[in-house]
């Protein structure tokens, strides 16, 4: 099947356009030596093309500029902090290596997603490592959110045996820690209700009717319903999530009887990867807008591709058709969330917070006595 659009620009009859031209930028494999102003050039030729198509939010993977390094032992401090960005005048969009990528979405008129290895300022001169991804608005001219990976997986330590696909996740950066926050993106649709022309906050005849409501979240995060539904009860209408995705780490992962190639381990990445994102997309009756960088990195670690755009009802509408740099772009209309959010998932009628209290009280499973 050919890459499809659906672009009408259309208004949506009854009120105003809710429509939103989005694109998803997946990225090929990236390698340990290669320079990040290649990788640059590479995203610009995709920002090219979104320019286009009209797109007004153009979303980059997880670590887009560098290599997955993680997967790497980095031993030497020096060699490390060589992946990191550091904010300039606490502005992302000034980060040295990062500002051509803002420069660019600003020149364009595109709101921006992107993520990266962030070394941020703690007490003294020490500093502090997160995974880390932000939100550049157009209108703003800055950067309006800021999102640190909070469910970071794999180990502190590397596997015992040496050509392991390691995940150091959890020795390179600390978990998030600024939780999910929705927020406003503004002048991407027409005549929202603001603050001096809204009703009060929770009145219903105002919902769904205001600047759209974003949120982030960074790979592993998708596969917990613990990050999606605090962004579902935000009203959230869409959400970003870049990710680096290893096709092949039984270590990790574990394993499958019934997985006997390296090849059927993938297919079962890409299942959990769609799996994921249709059932936080349709449970919180919201789009999510999902980017991979893939294929085969440092020559020998798969990423696995399947980029997707997934519609409020859980639906894939657009997929990656190749593991390289693709541009997927979608008109979203973010009135579709309103019927997940008016019927099955009207959480202010349906939830029953007071017996969820097990969710947050505990971290591990306590099993029931034994009989
Ligand atoms: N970068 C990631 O967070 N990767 C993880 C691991 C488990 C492959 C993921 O959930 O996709």
């Amino acid at each position: 099947m050919e890459p499809i659009t659906n672009i009408t620009n259309g208004t949506n009859g009854a009120g105003p356009s809710r429509k939103i031209v989005v694109a998803g930028a997946q990225l090929g494999p990236i390698d340990v030596p290669t320079a990040r102003s290649e990788v640059i050039a590479r995203i610009f030729k995709l920002m090219d093309e979104a320019k286009t198509k009209g797109v007004k939010l153009f979303v980059l993977p997880e670590i887009a500029l560098v290599t997955f390094f993680p997967r790497h032992l980095i031993t030497n401090p020096e060699e490390l902090e060589k992946y990191f960005e550091r904010e300039v005048d606490g502005d992302p969009a000034k980060a040295h290596n990062m500002k051509p990528v803002f420069d660019k979405a600003r020149e364009y008129g595109m709101d921006l997603s992107i993520g990266y290895a962030e070394c941020a300022d703690a007490s003294g001169d020490k500093h502090e490592h997160y995974n880390t991804n932000v939100y550049y608005s157009a209108a703003a001219d800055k950067v309006i959110a800021k999102y640190r990976k909070v469910h970071l997986p794999g180990t502190v330590e590397p596997y015992e045996r040496p050509d392991a696909t390691n995940q150091l996740e959890k020795r390179y950066f600390k978990p998030g820690n600024l939780g999910f926050k929705a927020f406003r993106a503004p002048g991407l649709v027409e005549s929202p209700l603001t603050k001096a022309s809204g009703k009060a906050a929770n009145d219903k005849e105002t919902l769904g009717r205001g600047d759209p409501i974003m949120g982030m979240m960074i790979c592993n995060d998708r596969r917990w319903p613990e990050a999606w539904r605090p962004y579902g009860l935000q009203g959230v209408e869409m959400v970003l999530c870049g990710y680096n995705t290893t096709g092949w780490a039984p270590e990790l992962l574990g394993t499958n009887p019934k997985i006997k190639t390296k090849e059927m381990a993938k297919n079962e990445a890409l299942f959990h990867n769609k799996l994921s994102v249709q059932h936080g997309s349709y449970s919180n009756a919201c789009w999510s807008i999902n980017v991979a960088k893939c294929g085969m990195e440092d020559g020998k670690y798969p990423l696995i591709g399947g980029s997707c755009i997934v519609d409020p009802d859980g639906e894939v509408v657009i997929e990656a058709k190749t593991e390289g740099d693709e541009l997927l772009v979608w008109e979203c209309d973010l009135d579709f969330c309103k019927r997940g959010k008016g019927k099955v998932f009207a959480f202010e009628r349906h939830r029953r917070p007071e017996h969820y209290g097990i969710m947050v009280e505990q971290t591990g499973v306590k099993e029931p006595d034994f009989l």
